[in-house]
């Protein structure tokens, strides 16, 4: 029997899909292509209809023919589909790739220690290397160790709420460092050599040498045959690490609550060398005085001593000195800086000239 044209066209038909669908880049070109050759207005569909016109005897071929023909198509498009995923789905891999061993991008400029926290830092290494241990206490603190223990009398002004924040009526907001001194007697029996730096509060109203929160470093120093002298000898080191090798220190008489008796602590100045001149002018640092007072100290008041007899602090048997200084006052004078608010408004041009 005579081969029937239709069965012809389908060879080539066939044959031309085929070399269609190796020929199609990518997934849109294949679907263009299945459109073309598979769809419904195809001429493989034509020829589908076409067969019941056909002479009885050509229409099983033809109909065999036609069928085989789209179902090795459909089977050609399915691999080719599987084909062109996978290559898409390397290429973005490959794309997309991230190289994690990379620097951050932008690198962040490093950031750097406030300058308050850089003197507290300077301060501590002071005294560690004189042999003091450095401990860090509660800012809210009992009434019990932030005033009676510490010798102020029930009528004591410091304890009003002016000058106190009041959390209850036996809770503050620690004014000074000195109740952790109390509490490191409590816990250890002399000889003791701490200094105790942290934040304190008061209800000032800011100005030039007031904010409500400032940080305090105490020291302590207790032991058997402490005198006046080892406090004068440790301020000359302290003095003269902070500011320079060639400071002097000179203690007047002043009163604290705790300490009998009690000091007020200058440093030659830094600027002026203590000569109190600059050129024909006054020295502007210390005022034309040659000194500049830099903290308040005093040998510990044996009633203080008493509160912490049981921890083996006997006044008949032991003694010792004490100092505190505000660490904003150490900073802003080793700096230069004018105003205690510059601290803390945080505006970097002040933050960027400090900090390691
Ligand atoms: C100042 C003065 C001072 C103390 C703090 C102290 C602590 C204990 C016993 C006795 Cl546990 N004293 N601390 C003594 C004298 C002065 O600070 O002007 N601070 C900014």
């Amino acid at each position: 029997m005579a081969e029937p044209a239709a069965t012809r066209r389908l060879e080539e038909l066939g044959a031309e899909a085929e070399a269609a669908v190796s020929a199609a880049g990518d997934l849109d070109e294949l679907e263009a292509v299945r459109v073309r050759y598979l769809g419904r207005r195809s001429e493989l569909t034509a020829i589908l209809r076409s067969i019941r016109d056909l002479p009885p005897e050509e229409r099983g071929a033809v109909g065999q023919a036609a069928n085989a023909v789209r179902s090795r198509l459909d089977e050609l498009v399915a691999a080719r589909e599987t084909d062109l995923e996978v290559a898409e789905l390397e290429a973005r891999l490959e794309r997309d790739r991230v190289d994690v061993t990379l620097p951050g991008d932008p690198p962040l400029p490093a950031g750097h220690l406030h300058l308050v926290t850089e003197i507290r830092r300077e301060l501590e290494d002071v005294f560690v290397g004189l042999g003091y241990q450095v401990l860090e206490g509660p800012e809210i603190e009992y009434e019990y160790y932030n005033f009676t223990a510490l010798n102020h009398p029930p009528s004591h002004p410091a304890r009003a709420p002016q000058d106190t924040f009041y959390v209850s009526d036996t809770v503050v907001l620690r004014t000074h460092t000195s109740p952790m001194q109390v509490r490191a007697m409590e816990a250890q029996e002399p000889p003791i050599h701490v200094v105790v730096p942290g934040r304190v509060y008061r209800p000032d109203t800011p100005d030039a040498t007031h904010v409500p929160m400032f940080h305090q470093l105490e020291g302590l120093a207790i032991d058997a045959d402490i005198t006046l002298a080892d406090l004068q000898g440790t301020l000359r080191e302290f003095a003269r690490a902070m500011f320079g090798p060639s400071e002097e220190v000179r203690l007047r008489p002043g009163y604290f609550p705790f300490t009998e008796p009690s000091v007020e602590v200058d440093v030659s100045c830094f600027v002026c060398e203590g000569t109190g001149a600059a050129g024909r002018e006054r020295c502007s640092t210390c005022k034309g005085e040659g000194w500049i007072e830099i903290l308040g100290a005093g040998m510990v008041d044996p009633n203080v001593l008493a509160y912490v007899s049981d921890s083996g602090y006997d006044p008949e048997r032991v003694q010792g000195f004490a100092f505190g200084m505000g660490i904003e006052r150490i900073a802003m004078l080793k700096h230069g800086v004018p105003d205690l608010r510059m601290l803390w408004e945080n505006d970097v041009r002040l933050l960027e000239q400090f900090g390691a």
